[in-house]
């Protein structure tokens, strides 16, 4: 009988800890389920899949149901994806969600991380070029990001470390009986 196929969908702020996750979260699920796991971070999507998109509007959420499309698809199969980008607007958010629920189970973690905390790190000195001026449209900074209302998980980096982060998406994922 086929396993029941799942995504972990991470939303949050640029530097607010989503690769970190969900890397470690990539080799939990793993080793708890003996499974393939699927990855499929932001910023590697969008130098393949999503190459020559921009940070328009219209390019963001072209690329976040590129990346529903795929995690849906895989999701439908009885696999395992996790999705980490920005996704900023709410609504695509949504969209993904109603998309790949059809399949399988869709658990968003909101890394909540705040803006001070995100640009203290700047691990790529991303947030020094947008507050200069020299990066356009960039979340959090000159450009929006909506946080999730109800989303499954919420994770502030600041306070919660990646131990204790992955074990609280493992909980809800076995409460919900998805492992
Ligand atoms: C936000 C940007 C931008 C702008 C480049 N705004 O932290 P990173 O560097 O390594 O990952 C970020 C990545 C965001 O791509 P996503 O595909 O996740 O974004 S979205 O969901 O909105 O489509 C960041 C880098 O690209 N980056 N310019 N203007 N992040």
């Amino acid at each position: 009988r086929m396993q029941r196929g799942f995504t972990v969908f991470f939303t949050g702020l640029s530097g607010a800890g989503k690769t970190t996750l969900s890397q470690a979260l990539d080799l939990k699920l793993m080793e708890l389920t003996g499974r393939p796991v699927t990855l499929l971070d932001g910023d590697v999507v969008r130098t393949l899949l999503s190459s020559g998109l921009s940070f328009s509007k219209a390019d963001r959420d072209l690329n976040i149901r590129r990346m529903g499309f795929i995690a849906g698809e895989i999701t439908r199969h009885g696999g395992i994806t996790i999705c980490a980008p920005i996704a900023p607007y709410r609504e695509t958010r949504q969209a993904v969600r109603d998309m790949i629920s059809e399949w399988g189970g869709f658990f968003e973690v909101h890394v909540s991380t705040s803006l001070e905390v995100c640009e203290a790190r700047d691990p790529k000195g991303l947030y020094a070029k947008a507050r200069a001026g020299i990066i356009k449209e960039f979340t959090g900074v000159s450009d929006p990001y909506e946080a999730p209302h109800n989303p499954e998980v919420s994770i502030n980096t600041g306070d919660v470390g990646v131990e204790e982060a992955v074990a609280r998406i493992v909980h809800t994922l076995q409460a919900a009986g998805y492992l």
